[in-house]
């Protein structure tokens, strides 16, 4: 913990003088300009005198070690983009990173930005259903991945006609490839000193994320390389990385904040950082933390739940004294785990409120701001937030009231669209603002106040699953007839997914079932979706329309009054 002096002048100084202008000018970005965000986060930084400063530490799951600096991340980088340039993939194609969060993950992002194609970055721990709904949707043309994910790819290239190369980056040449897959290794390819970087403009296409949403398949959310306007400053401001940091993004890239945060964020600052290629574990954290020095760590709330549960004794072995700054995001921060973090780590997680839409941070708590553990904090400045009420969409004036969270639209790194999906994109927007789809309320200091989603998506672990994406596959069981799908509480993960099923005429519900459906969602979709919980039932609340009515089902997991049941058909 040290005394520095912090990125962000005070609250009301930055609210009243805050221009995104002035990050363009820290970026040297002027209107009009070439800009892409794999050149600026390491050509840009070796220009200004960083290029022998350490860009990535990489720690695996057994303790082997990698180091790369800026120069490392310009030449690789430039040798990704010249191999995918090498492949004919054209700027604008789409170009999955598949793989565990390796080195050529975070590398592999900017080389592909840098080749000018659009990077589509997925969770390794996906099963071949997830893959295959996005890999379509994107009409992906290339994918990057690992030997132990192959065979979850090569079991749905018949059904991707647009999928043309499947390159593996640890191919050890013991079984021959595959028509279409091609080996390429990194640290071993002749790297590449000099490439012609795409010449990409603020508007131009960089990252695809998918997301999920209530109804229908998961959504690709369409950023541009102009976002870095956004993730550069927000990162400085709110997570205060500076020079001499070490910081830490717990998230995958697979997820927004893993990319944003994980690798934008830092690299465009030119900061040092940390990646752990491993599952959690609270000794492992920890030691991780000690041995690195970490000084700025951002993570989530079910982490965080979960090393409060291992206990403070475990804490007292390890030397975390290098920590200075600590941030949250992906689901509510309990206010418990903002007063303990204090009490153990002598910090307080700042709880930071986004969207894979928002590209960026955008209500947040801010190192010289007055915590109120438990509140998202205030808009940042240059987004101008508030709540509105639920039918006229007009911004409640009254303090305390819930609304919904609305954005004025036109920061840098809002998403252009949905992949092939502008009806569903404008669909976000009413009476002027961006509808984040989640409830809040602002009290009599302008803070903000979660209250929940205002749709079915279910957050467990700080990560969105679409309970229609799970109910599609619950369906293609053999045994079952009908399925819904809603989130319980959980006291680590928040939520859990529970489903609700009715067996074909005949089947008689067991244990066995129950263990043999969860695990047919985990291999077809991933081990975050898989129902924690199975209820077979005879019937499913619908309305007199036949919409299953997830809402009822809710409200009973969590204690809550079941509403207007008005239009409900039958009952349970
Ligand atoms: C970055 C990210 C977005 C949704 C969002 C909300 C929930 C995120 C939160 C939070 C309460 C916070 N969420 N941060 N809820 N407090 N600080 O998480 O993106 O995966 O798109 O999720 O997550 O429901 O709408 P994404």
């Amino acid at each position: 913990m040290s005394n520095h002096p912090r990125n962000m002048r005070t609250y009301e100084e930055e609210i009243n003088n805050f221009k995104w202008e002035i990050s363009c000018k820290e970026l040297g970005y002027n209107e009009g300009d070439v800009i892409n965000i794999g050149e600026y986060c390491s050509d840009r930084i070796c220009r200004m005198g960083k290029a022998d400063k350490l860009a990535l530490i990489w720690e695996g799951h057994s303790g082997e070690e990698k180091r790369y600096t800026f120069n490392d991340l310009r030449q690789l980088s430039n040798t990704i983009a010249h191999f995918v340039r090498g492949l004919g993939i054209n700027p604008g194609d789409r170009v999955c990173l598949f793989m565990d969060k390796v080195p050529e993950l975070y590398i592999g992002f900017l080389g592909v930005l840098k080749s000018g194609a659009i990077v589509q970055p997925l969770f390794s721990a996906f099963g071949s259903e997830s893959l295959l709904t996005r890999l379509d949707d994107a009409k992906t043309t290339a994918i990057f991945t690992q030997k132990k994910h192959l065979p979850k790819v090569r079991n749905i290239l018949k059904d991707l006609p647009s999928l043309k190369h499947i390159i593996i980056v640890d191919d050890d040449a013991s079984k021959p490839l595959r028509e279409c897959e091609v080996a390429f290794h990194m640290d071993t390819a002749e790297r590449i000193d000099h490439f012609d970087v795409y010449p990409s403009k603020a508007e131009t296409p960089s990252v695809l994320h998918y997301t999920s949403g209530t109804t229908g398949k998961p959504k690709g959310a369409q950023h541009v390389h102009y976002s870095i306007i956004s993730q550069y400053i927000t990162a400085k401001y709110v997570l205060d990385i500076q020079d001499d940091d070490i910081y830490w993004c717990t998230a995958d890239p697979g997820w927004v904040t893993g990319t944003s945060y994980g690798i934008i964020g830092a690299w465009s600052n030119g900061v040092t950082q940390c990646v752990l290629d491993a599952g959690f574990k609270a000794e492992t954290w920890y030691k991780f933390i000690e041995k690195h020095k970490i000084t700025v760590w951002y993570s989530a709330p079910t982490a965080i739940r979960a090393l409060m549960k291992e206990g403070n004794e475990i804490i007292k072995k390890f030397d975390l004294s290098s920590l200075r700054h600590l941030a949250s995001v992906g689901e509510p921060l309990n206010a418990e785990a903002v007063i303990w973090s204090k009490e153990v780590f002598g910090l307080y997680f700042l709880d930071t409120f986004w969207q894979t839409e928002t590209g960026c941070i955008v209500v947040s708590n801010y190192p010289e701001m007055k915590v109120k553990p438990g509140s998202m904090g205030k808009p940042f400045p240059g987004i101008t937030a508030t709540v509105v009420d639920l039918n006229t969409h007009v911004p409640i004036e009254k303090k305390g009231v819930v609304g919904m969270i609305a954005l004025k639209p036109g920061w840098p790194s809002m998403i252009r669209t949905y992949w092939n999906n502008e009806v569903t994109y404008k669909g976000k927007f009413k009476n002027g603002w961006y509808l984040c789809g989640d409830r809040a309320s602002i009290d009599e200091d302008g803070y903000f106040w979660f209250v929940g989603r205002d749709d079915d998506v279910i957050n467990t672990g700080g990560h969105l699953v679409g309970p229609f994406e799970i109910e599609s596959a619950l369906l293609e069981h053999p045994l079952v007839a009908e399925s819904a799908v809603v989130g319980k509480p959980d006291p680590v993960n928040m939520e859990v997914v529970k489903a609700f099923i009715t067996l074909k005429p005949g089947t008689v519900p067991d244990k066995m079932l129950e263990l043999e459906i969860m695990n047919f969602v985990r291999k077809k979709l991933s081990a975050l979706a898989m129902p924690q919980e199975i209820e077979f039932v005879d019937s499913l609340p619908k309305t007199r329309s036949g919409k299953i009515m997830r809402r009822v089902l809710r409200a009973k997991e969590w204690g809550e009054e079941i509403g207007d049941i008005s239009t409900l058909e039958n009952d349970m």
